[in-house]
């Protein structure tokens, strides 16, 4: 038997949680690292490692923003890789077609021998954290093991992070081991890159043991395990075994005129425009928007039948390119108070950060790449998936209820995407089960968040694709078992709408201005609810009715609203046979009643 392994740091835990203690000897056993952090979140620890960052050269200091910085990665490292996400569940079926799949032994046999020594010459930083309030009845705890600096930064930005976190799991909470590598030891002396990573790559899930081992990538989505693997694909499982739901959603607060006020989750594909409304503000007077989350929502129902919307995060992680003061100014005020993190846009000459969309480009600016870049570069400064890091408390418009561990009571759903053709502005759902419908067979353009091509139409159900971490067919069937749980019935459901802000006319021009003005359709869906506004029955659901949505004192011509909101039943005919394909892949675990709904649709239509 060999002695154990002394590693510096590794003794010193805060914490006498024997689970974890256990686990993070095993993982420096196998790691190797030359020290161990136990995390504490304090500001003094983010100067240290930000001040290291900054010394090795992985981050800038922006002169113009307070405690804040530019990061750039490898430009091979950039996007979430669906390719290399796994789901490793005990039996193939459960991970369903949709998903990746290994068997869990082999994945961890696999990645065991990457795992192995791999992080020589680094530090093995552990970061407990916290997805949702602290104060929850049952908080949902993490713990990462990482050897990047640069995710220990995001983490104390997009979660409830540090010795808060271990004095409230105290010696025996549970919590989902999330373990990641960059995939790159150093030998000894061996100097480091700005960017280590590997071209291996993992993002492998365990949902039958709740833990979520990632290798070889530094990039967001791939490394901050609290987001997407944590509070998607695992949490969706814990979702389905537990009976509420893990969703791709923003959430926000909407106040009319007479101080009634809703609340709405919306779904969305990632770099779709889930920031922008979450932020939105209104341009009809009267009409106020406050914030709650921008990326992901929890929901379950509360002992009064409603459905209760948590943000489990406490950063916004969102797409740089387009933002601005015109399309999204309270993002800018948020990102103007500093303490953020910037990804892959470029730097300008004074130490500010710069993304396409800004406006007039500065005469010269350091890419993304770190390169030299003018006006007459011929391509981006920054790249498509350009982020920003930034404390979500810091949005001048975030709501009060943000704090509340108990959520807010949902009254409508939208689901959306990216389509140029086919979708009308807004669509009313009939009932839930045709909200089901339109969310499973959700589409869109694929866009620069993932790794592949982009604008490629697939079917994204309720913009969750890449984050279900189990079968997508078993995923539609507790959607619509939800409907049912409801404990006062229907009426008390959030009503469920689909919106598109993206389609065009013939010459490729947007029909529908978006930003600030989709908050007329969001007044639409509040009087739909309120049974003030009116609407026409079409063969896919309820469509505003003429003069229904409040377009007062905007410049739009009338033509394009009218084919904005057009339901072509020609161009739907040519849907149907990609939903018939869509729904195939499920076999008989699509729920029957889709299929219903399918044959429903495909009715009315030849009837139009
Ligand atoms: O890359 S992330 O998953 O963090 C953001 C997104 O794609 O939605
Ligand atoms: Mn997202």
């Amino acid at each position: 038997m060999s002695a154990p392994v002394t590693v510096p740091g590794l003794d010193q835990a805060p914490t006498a949680h024997r689970r974890l203690l256990a686990w993070v000897r095993e993982v420096a056993e196998l790691t190797r690292p030359d020290r161990v952090v136990w995390c504490d979140g304090s500001e003094g620890e983010w100067r240290r490692i930000t001040d290291e960052l900054v010394d090795k050269q992985v981050l800038v200091r922006l002169r113009q923003k307070p405690n804040s910085f530019w990061a750039r990665t490898d430009p091979s490292d950039v996007a979430r890789v669906e390719e290399r996400t796994f789901i490793c569940s005990a039996d193939e079926a459960d991970a369903g077609p949709t998903n990746n799949w290994m068997a869990p032994a082999e994945m961890k046999r696999v990645m065991t021998e990457l795992y192995d020594g791999s992080m020589r010459g680094r530090t093995m930083y552990v970061v407990p954290f916290c997805m949702g309030p602290l104060t929850a009845e049952q908080p949902m705890f993490g713990v990462e093991l990482t050897d990047s600096p640069y995710v220990v930064a995001s983490m104390r930005i997009m979660t409830r992070m540090g010795a808060d976190v271990l004095d409230r799991m105290g010696a025996d909470a549970p919590f989902v081991p999330c373990l990641h590598s960059v995939g790159a030891p150093l030998a000894p002396g061996q100097e480091d890159v700005a960017w280590p990573c590997s071209d291996v790559k993992y993002i492998s899930h365990f949902p039958d043991s709740r833990e979520i081992w990632s290798y070889g990538s530094g990039y967001g989505g791939n490394s901050l395990l609290g987001k997407k693997c944590f509070s998607l694909r695992i949490a969706s499982v814990m979702g389905r075994d537990e009976g509420w739901l893990a969703e791709h959603m923003l959430i926000l607060k909407l106040t009319g005129p007479s101080g009634q006020v809703k609340y709405v989750a919306a779904a969305f594909p990632s770099a779709c425009g889930k920031t922008n409304l979450a932020m939105l503000e209104p341009t009809i007077p009267g009409w106020k928007v406050e914030t709650l989350g921008d990326d992901i929502a929890w929901m379950r129902f509360g002992e009064d039948g409603r459905l209760y919307a948590v943000n489990p995060e406490f950063g916004l992680f969102g797409v740089a390119p387009g933002t601005d003061w015109k399309t999204n100014p309270n993002a800018m005020r948020t990102l103007a108070k500093g303490n953020s993190i910037f990804t892959n846009v470029a730097m300008t000459d004074d130490g500010d950060i710069w993304w396409e969309g800004m406006g007039e480009p500065p005469a010269h600016l350091v890419d993304w790449k770190g390169r030299d870049w003018t006006p007459e570069s011929g391509e981006p400064s920054s790249h498509p998936n350009s982020r920003f890091c930034t404390p979500i408390e810091q949005c001048p418009i975030l709501a009060d209820e943000y704090a509340d561990p108990r959520g807010v009571p949902i009254d409508a759903i939208l689901f959306g995407g990216r389509r140029k053709t086919t979708i009308p502005l807004v669509t009313e759902a009939r009932d839930w089960v045709h909200g089901v419908y339109l969310g499973a067979t959700l589409s869109s353009e694929t866009t620069a968040a993932a790794a592949g091509k982009v604008g490629v139409v697939r079917r994204d159900p309720m913009a969750m694709l890449p984050f279900i971490g189990y079968h997508a067919g078993d995923y539609f069937a507790h959607w619509i078992a939800m409907g049912k749980g409801a404990s006062s019935g229907a009426a008390q459901l959030p009503r469920i709408f689909y919106v598109n802000w993206f389609r065009r006319g013939d010459d490729g021009r947007f029909l529908w201005p978006g930003f600030g003005e989709n908050a007329r359709v969001l007044k639409w869906v509040v009087e739909r609810i309120e049974g003030t506004a009116a609407a026409v029955e079409t063969p896919i659901g309820r469509v505003p009715a003429p003069g229904a949505l409040d377009v007062s004192g905007l410049d739009l011509p009338a033509e394009d609203l009218e084919l904005a909101l057009r339901v072509d039943a020609a161009e739907w005919r040519e849907e149907i046979p990609q939903v018939v394909e869509w729904f195939e892949r499920f076999g008989d675990k699509l729920p029957g009643v889709l299929w219903a709904e399918l044959d429903a649709l495909k009715a009315r239509l030849d009837a139009a």
